[in-house]
């Protein structure tokens, strides 16, 4: 079901470099992040734009859903599903689009080299949370081209 699963690439840069580390500093770099989780608050995100407010389509109860990315949005723009299903990333336009998360790492990103007019891209979500995406081509993480994921647990 899964395509790429856990091999996907990463955008370069979307992650910092893992530099080694000596224990102290893996505890204080631990420390530091939780910090930053913690203050942020809200489900399921760090540093992504809070799409909390958005209208989530009810796509619950589902193995599987569609979203289809068109020229140039995300249809439907903002769906709630289960946790352990897949999202069907569906190009039914033109163009060549993407899927990447607005929080680095929040899942594996759909590469624009996956998802060109007439392709298909799954990304199955088991994490309940919120997950703000974009298409780097066509939008940034606040604007344009860009959708999101309400995982219920
Ligand atoms: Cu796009």
């Amino acid at each position: 079901m899964r395509r790429g699963g856990g091999s996907r690439r990463y955008a370069p840069g979307m992650r910092p470099a893992p530099r080694p580390a000596r224990a102290a500093t893996a505890v204080l770099a631990a420390l530091g992040a939780a910090v930053l989780f913690g203050a942020c608050g809200g489900d399921g995100g760090s540093g992504g734009p809070d799409i909390s407010g958005e209208e989530f389509e009810d796509l619950t109860g589902r193995d599987e859903v569609t979203v289809d990315a068109v020229d140039n949005r995300f249809v439907p723009e903002y769906v709630e599903i289960d946790a352990g299903t897949t999202v069907r990333f569906e190009n039914r336009g033109r163009n060549v689009h993407n899927a990447i998360p607005a929080e680095d790492g929040a899942f594996d990103p759909v590469e624009a080299d996956e998802l060109g007019p007439g392709d298909t891209a799954e990304v199955t979500f088991d994490e309940p949370g919120l997950y703000p995406y974009y298409c780097s081509l066509h939008g940034t993480t606040t604007k344009g081209m860009i959708g999101g994921i309400r995982v219920r647990g």
